[in-house]
């Protein structure tokens, strides 16, 4: 399958593809507030809720009937690592947005996880195709402590912003803040504008 370069999503926001104050690692560290959830994809359930005409929720096989791409993407973590050329296949967001009628005066997302994180962005950020529900990184089946079975990856914000482990997605009308948001970080986190905190 043709892989989709998005590396270079960093001109539209920024000087240079390292975002300022970060560092990289040729590492992928594992960044998770609390312990890795049991969740598979024989459990998986995710649920589509909030300001949707018909609420719904994908099981592992009507999710896989949904399109797919391969991309490859930069991880940017508010702690200051970056880590870049990483292969995720997934959904994306638009292409997920076509099959479930979201409200035309949803503003706002919130993303559930089996840990019992969540995390905030405005649905405008969320409509892009580099936002992808992952299930695949490099061409196997997503790593449990990289959010398997199914994980959301936002290369053009910090890592926070991709919800490990998706078991909902929750559109509203107005914010609804989430773990870290609720906790002082950035609901924008712009890794070019350095928006860690808020
Ligand atoms: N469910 C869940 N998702 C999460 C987290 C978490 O603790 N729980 N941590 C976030 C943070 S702070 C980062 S940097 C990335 C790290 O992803 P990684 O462990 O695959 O590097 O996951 C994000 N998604
Ligand atoms: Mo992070």
């Amino acid at each position: 399958m043709a892989v989709r370069d998005v590396t270079g999503l960093y001109a539209e926001f920024g000087a240079d593809r390292l975002p300022p104050g970060q560092h990289r690692t040729d590492e992928f560290p594992v960044f998770t507030k609390g312990d890795t959830p049991d969740v598979d994809r024989e459990t998986l359930t995710l649920e589509i809720t909030g300001a949707v005409a018909t609420e719904r929720t994908f099981d592992w096989e009507a999710f896989a009937d949904l399109p797919t791409e391969t991309q490859r993407q930069d991880v940017h973590c508010v702690t200051g690592w970056s880590s870049f050329d990483h292969e995720f296949t997934g959904v994306p967001v638009p292409a997920l947005a076509d099959r479930i009628d979201i409200d035309p005066a949803a503003t706002h997302v919130l993303f559930h996880a089996a840990d019992g994180y969540t995390t905030d962005l405005p649905l405008s950020a969320v409509m892009r195709q580099e936002v992808l529900l992952a299930f695949e990184h490099e061409g196997s089946p997503l790593e449990r402590e990289h959010g398997g079975p199914l994980r959301v990856v936002t290369p053009h914000k910090y890592a926070y912003k991709g919800a490990k482990w998706l078991t909902g997605i929750e559109f509203s009308t107005e914010p609804i803040r989430g773990y870290w948001e609720q906790r002082g970080y950035s609901v924008s986190a712009d890794p070019w504008a350095e928006d860690r905190y808020s």
